[in-house]
């Protein structure tokens, strides 16, 4: 046996979704920023994306954090967010989960009762406040928005779709799950899953979201399927997301988006909370804390609080004559 590569990772999860934490065996990303970074990572990295989430190593709804120096000065660590469908410019359970592996595992400086740990996100600079009597995380996030409200969309087999768009570090398209006659139910998974791909599909070919401020931020991956909430919840989504997954969290920047999406709407208030629920039933409670402008868009800014626990320590090898140097997906 001879290792050819060889990394160290925290694994977590958020209120049910996984954060393979990446502490070493990358390396440094050549980039000014990290949205720089991001791009040349996808462009010459990408293997090794692929090795640490798909299987045999992680599986078909894997997402981790490789953890990078910061290219600002007012932060303390950079982040690329890697998970199935690629590298995200922003992701709110991952922060969560990043957040706390750093103040639990020491990597940062704890101060009682809350540590402020400042992340460069590739979509931005991200505070995480991290509070030790209750472990809840809560961050703030890049400044998000309702991109298109209304939008129709032809898709085959479902016919004409009409949906929101909003940005809330990831474009999501926005509908209730109502609006295709299926049940909000786990055991109708697999048509809301064949749906939100389809729709997602059609959304990029005739459609795709750019962000006014950054173009390398384009495209939507996420469907958040939105159901009434129930027993304290303002909402429920099942969130598809592309190749083929539901995330297990009630999704942080999925959330974000959908606040931006409901201020649009006139339904959601600055200062007003907003408690989310995911396809698992757990929970983030989201705020928007104030109006920005965003390029030529109003915006707003959120915040997202939520729980991670670690679940243990890896080492991750890849062996030289391993016959899945990328892993493999199914
Ligand atoms: O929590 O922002 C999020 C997220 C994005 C994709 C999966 N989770």
């Amino acid at each position: 046996m001879r290792f050819k590569k060889y990394f160290s990772a925290v694994d977590s999860h958020t209120e049910g979704m996984p954060t393979r934490v990446i502490t070493g065996g990358v390396g440094v990303i050549p980039g000014e920023t990290m949205a720089e970074k991001r791009l040349n990572f996808i462009k010459n990295h990408d293997h090794i994306r692929k090795l640490l989430v798909n299987e045999p190593r992680g599986h078909a709804a894997m997402s981790g954090a490789i953890l990078q120096p910061p290219t600002r000065q007012d932060a303390d660590w950079g982040v690329l967010f890697i998970e199935v469908s690629g590298l995200l410019p922003m992701c709110g359970h991952g922060t969560i989960g990043v957040a706390t592996v750093l103040v639990e595992t020491g990597m940062v400086e704890v101060t009682e009762p809350v540590t402020t740990v400042r992340l460069d996100t590739p979509a931005g600079l991200v505070l995480a406040d991290y509070d030790t009597r209750t472990k809840l995380v809560t961050i703030r996030n890049v400044p998000a928005y309702a991109h298109e409200l209304d939008a129709k969309v032809t898709v085959p087999g479902l016919g004409e779709i009409t949906y929101d768009m909003a940005y809330g570090g990831n474009f999501y398209a926005i509908l209730p799950l109502e609006r295709l006659g299926i049940p909000f139910d786990r055991a109708e998974k697999d048509r809301i899953l064949v749906a939100g791909l389809s729709i997602m599909d059609e959304i990029n070919a005739t459609n795709r979201p750019v962000h006014p401020a950054d173009p390398a931020i384009s495209g939507c991956k996420h469907v958040q399927f939105t159901a009434p909430g129930e027993q304290g919840a303002d909402s429920r989504n099942a969130m598809a997301i592309h190749p083929g997954w539901f995330d297990r969290s009630p999704c942080g920047t999925g959330t974000c988006a959908r606040m931006a999406q409901q201020h649009a709407r006139g339904l959601l208030h600055i200062g007003q909370d907003y408690v989310n629920e995911s396809f698992i039933g757990t929970r983030f409670i989201g705020r928007l804390v104030e109006e920005v402008s965003l390029g030529d868009r109003t915006a707003v800014v959120p915040t997202v609080a939520g729980r991670a626990w670690i679940t243990g320590m890896g080492q991750y090898f890849l062996d030289e004559t391993d016959p899945f140097p990328e892993g493999f997906a199914l």
